[in-house]
């Protein structure tokens, strides 16, 4: 079969963010928008040209058709295979174990991660490279590069492929191969946790969990692994149908959009256990009666005990957390003498780190955990670190919790978002900050004196490569920090992220409401950043 070429003309604004490029689905449904995105990845990674591509997504609304346009596209540039998840369905940790298995040279992987779904909603693509993470910034500027200039792709003339069937067909040259989305991810997470630890400690009659799909792509993954490989009660997997809109709901997992949840933790009644992920399955949130886990606490506790598990058992190499992330597994690295870097915002940035094999755990504070296993977040996988530690300490998440604090101190952390601003604001207002940077080491807010102040900017110690801009840092003396972000993630105006950290070493003093301990760092960051003046919003859309 002969490949078609199309002419076509660039679109603006094709630059990938923090995680792909995530636009409405309205957008990515103009005629040749997504032609012109895959036939950049097509024209700047040579390496696909007769080798194994890995396609897959969260799917979410135009999922289906958007992988019969690529998989025509793959064929008609020479890729030789791809393997496809059953449906079109692939998690995106998932994806990054299948391309790491089989030797892939890379995966394009359709979501919008947590934003929601629906043809008025968010859609997004991403390309995934060899390692299995995505893809660092020197390819995803050269994909950007290309979109400016882009006037043909290559398609073939085909009717759509049937998804649903497992096996092997063919596209022109390619071979499609539909895989079981959820076979080989179990296969790796039952290497890496005590499974028989788990099944017993669901069998043991006094432990209560569930497990929030969020209508979203982790169910599937959800009920084969905790109901029918551990044994969980069935309908521990709550919302485990994955819908095209994710019911309607925003699937992120955090105290505001999986609420429902929350509540079956609360009260005299309240689960032992809660968890849930996010629309393509590599965000996690960790509850326990009566508690909530931060991610950055998540982090620094998976790190302190990670040895208790089979497949971290040796031990950990390091630990990288992103610069927003609290500095709490800073601590256990330095109790542990194993590295620990500070990163930028973005999963690709723990890349480089864990090839080099200088870490083994990482994480953000965006609801991300994930470690050397595969090279993305992974939402399941934390939620089994998690009952495999339940299960050999026969202690309550909220006593676990406690416990680490006395060790190491406490790090109360909390971010506000102040969602879909006005851009010129939002920008005026990081401006603003930056002109005030070199007065404020030394001064007194508050009453707390600032000890650095500075844009963040990150070299690369394997490949020396540098990210500026990064983030607005500002340290006080004691360890409280304020950071200003804008999001890369976001789809309308932008979002201004405040993060707020400060140091309690104190045991005494661990158990307090976080807002409420937070209040003199609040109106440090709303006074300095003028956000009220700025963005003419007074308090933040999402607290977390
Ligand atoms: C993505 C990235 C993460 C990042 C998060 C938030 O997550 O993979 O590394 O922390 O976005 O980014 P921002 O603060 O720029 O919105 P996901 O789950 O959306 O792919």
């Amino acid at each position: 079969m002969e490949p078609q070429i199309i002419a076509t003309s660039p679109f603006d604004g094709q630059r990938p963010g923090t995680s792909g490029l995530r636009k409405k689905v309205k957008v990515f449904q103009q005629p040749r928008y997504l032609e012109n995105f895959v036939q950049s990845i097509f024209d700047t990674q040579p390496d696909l040209q007769g080798g194994v591509l890995v396609v897959g997504g969260d799917g979410r609304y135009f999922n289906r058709e958007s992988i019969q346009v690529i998989l025509r596209m793959a064929a008609a540039n020479g890729v030789s295979k791809a393997l496809v998840g059953r449906g079109g369905l692939f998690s995106t940790p998932a994806v990054s174990c299948v391309i790491r298995k089989y030797a892939a040279q890379g995966a394009i992987v359709l979501s919008a991660s947590h934003n929601p779904g629906g043809p008025d909603e968010d859609f997004g693509i991403k390309y995934n490279v060899a390692s299995g993470g995505p893809a660092p910034e020197s390819v995803t500027n050269a994909l950007h590069t290309r979109t400016r200039t882009i006037d043909r792709y290559l398609t073939l003339d085909c009717p759509a492929l049937d998804l649903d069937d497992l096996g092997a067909r063919q596209l022109g040259d390619m071979e499609v191969v539909i895989l079981d989305p959820v076979a080989d991810y179990a296969e790796l997470m039952e290497s890496l946790f005590d499974f028989n630890a788990i099944h017993q400690l669901f069998n043991s009659g006094h432990f209560r969990m569930r497990f929030d799909a969020m209508h979203a792509i982790t169910g599937p993954y959800a009920v084969e692994i905790l109901e029918n490989r551990l044994g969980a009660a069935p309908g521990t997997v709550m919302h485990a149908e994955a819908k095209e809109d994710f019911g309607g709901g925003h699937p992120d997992p955090n105290l505001a959009h999986a609420k429902t949840l929350v509540g079956l933790t609360q009260g005299p009644d309240g689960l032992d256990f809660g968890a849930a992920s996010d629309g393509d399955g590599d965000r996690n949130m960790i509850l326990g009666k009566d508690c909530f886990v931060t991610p950055s606490d998540s982090l620094a506790v998976l790190a302190a005990n990670a040895h208790l598990t089979p497949g971290y058992k040796s031990g950990i190499r390091g630990v990288a957390r992103s610069m927003p992330t609290s500095q709490a597994a800073d601590r256990v690295a330095e109790q542990l003498g194993v590295e620990c870097f500070e990163t930028p915002t973005g999963w690709k940035f723990f890349g480089n780190l864990l090839d080099a094999g200088r870490i083994t755990l990482c994480g953000e504070e965006s609801f991300g955990t994930g470690s050397d296993h595969v090279r993305e977040k992974d939402g399941l996988w934390a939620v089994l670190f998690w009952l495999n530690l339940l299960a050999v300490r026969q202690q309550s998440v909220a006593d676990i919790l406690a416990d680490h604090w006395r060790r190491f101190g406490r790090n109360y952390y909390s971010r506000h978002d102040y969602e879909a601003v006005d851009l010129a604001g939002a920008e005026g207002l990081m401006n603003h900050l930056r002109i005030l940077l070199p007065d404020l080491p030394g001064r007194q807010l508050g009453r707390l004196t600032v000890n650095y102040a500075d844009d963040f900017a990150y070299t690369d110690p394997i490949d020396g490569s540098r990210a500026e801009r990064q983030g607005i840092r500002i340290g006080f003396e004691g360890g409280a920090r304020i950071v200003f972000r804008l999001s890369g993630t976001g789809t309308e105006g932008a979002t201004l992220r405040v993060y707020l950290e400060f140091f309690e070493p104190d045991p005494s003093r661990h158990h307090r409401d976080t807002q409420e301990a937070m209040e003199p760092l609040i109106l440090i960051a709303r006074e300095l950043a003028q956000i009220e003046a700025r963005t003419g919003r007074r308090d933040p859309d999402v607290i977390t």
